[in-house]
């Protein structure tokens, strides 16, 4: 049974994470991880941790016993382009810390990439999984170097780095923070409080974006492939639909006839929107580890609606 160490436990994706991998490995065998406490109980056991201090991740590792490590703790787009200098630190010091941690312990490695790793030189449709990497973000100049490293501690060391490209990921249970593509969980709660959303990001912009079941199961089986079969190691592109905001407020509509989507456009998401692909091609990560998908963009808004109905009523 894996004994696995989760940075970055309270956010977006760390926090449904654990539940999913606490089900596959059991409770006890997830360390979850921190920079802060959490606001309320949760399952598993839990360590205040700062991935800056790459002492502390060494011994809580190994205290732990932990032989893989899912490395979540990063800023997102936004945040990053607001503050660089901290982005490059928290998320490259972070990285270099995890990817240590990992060697020195011998523990299996993931660490996800994002469609933030490409820029406007990249081919927007269909962008293949090797292609022009040369983005115009600090997030996306993190992504790129993360995803060196990685291939590197790869080949250098023969540490048994795996990891994804992910789209935006859509969630009922965490709200990202941060990202550009937030706007896509935002319109859904907004749609159900006040039944009517101000996009922060233009009509007609594509991106590429996945229902968090099934950013989780990907974990999963990237984690469990047979690593005869992975021509690649880090950064595989995934995604499960592409859409622009009028395509996910046409989705709103099929439940909530009366939902209004009007724009008011922030220059600096827009920027960042603008320089990533429209749609990625997640070929490669089908062929080698089967890669799939259980939900599109109305499965995604009808199960969204109703758990958020839910939530916001608690
Ligand atoms: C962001 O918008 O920054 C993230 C991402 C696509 O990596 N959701």
């Amino acid at each position: 049974m894996k004994k696995i160490m989760v940075t970055g436990a309270l956010g977006q994706i760390g926090s449904e994470l654990i539940g999913k991998l606490q089900k596959e490995y059991g409770e006890e065998n997830v360390l979850s991880t921190d920079i802060r406490q959490p606001l309320e109980p949760i399952a598993g056991p839990f360590q205040v941790l700062d991935v800056t201090d790459g002492k502390m991740m060494h011994d809580v590792a190994k205290d732990f016993g932990a032989d893989t490590i899912m490395h979540m703790a990063a800023l997102l787009s936004a945040k990053a382009e607001a503050e660089p200098l901290f982005a490059w630190n928290l998320n490259m010091g972070g990285l270099m810390n995890a990817l240590e941690t990992a060697r020195e312990l011998n523990m299996q490695f993931f660490t996800p990439s994002s469609i933030g790793a490409f820029g406007p030189s990249t081919p927007k449709l269909n962008t293949p999984q090797d292609t022009l990497q040369r983005p115009t973000t600090m997030y996306g100049v993190n992504k790129v170097a993360g995803e060196l490293l990685c291939d590197y501690y790869f080949h250098r060391f023969g540490l048994d780095t795996r990891g994804v490209r992910f789209p935006g990921l859509i969630s009922y249970v965490a709200q990202p923070g941060g990202g550009t593509t937030d706007y896509a969980v935002d319109i859904y709660y907004k749609a159900i409080t006040d039944g009517k959303y101000e996009s922060f990001i233009a009509e007609g912009t594509c991106m590429d974006m996945m229902y968090m079941p099934d950013a989780l199961q990907a974990i999963v089986d990237l984690m469990e492939a047979d690593p005869g079969k992975l021509m690649h190691r880090n950064a595989f592109n995934v995604t499960a639909m592409c859409f622009e905001p009028g395509e996910i407020a046409a989705s709103i509509k099929k439940h909530i006839p009366e939902f209004e989507l009007t724009y008011n456009v922030d220059p600096i998401r827009q920027a960042i929107a603008d320089s990533w692909p429209d749609h990625i091609d997640p070929s490669a990560a089908v062929a080698e580890w089967g890669f799939k998908t259980s939900y599109d963009l109305d499965a995604m808004t009808a199960d969204m609606l109703e758990k958020l109905k839910k939530k916001l009523k608690a």
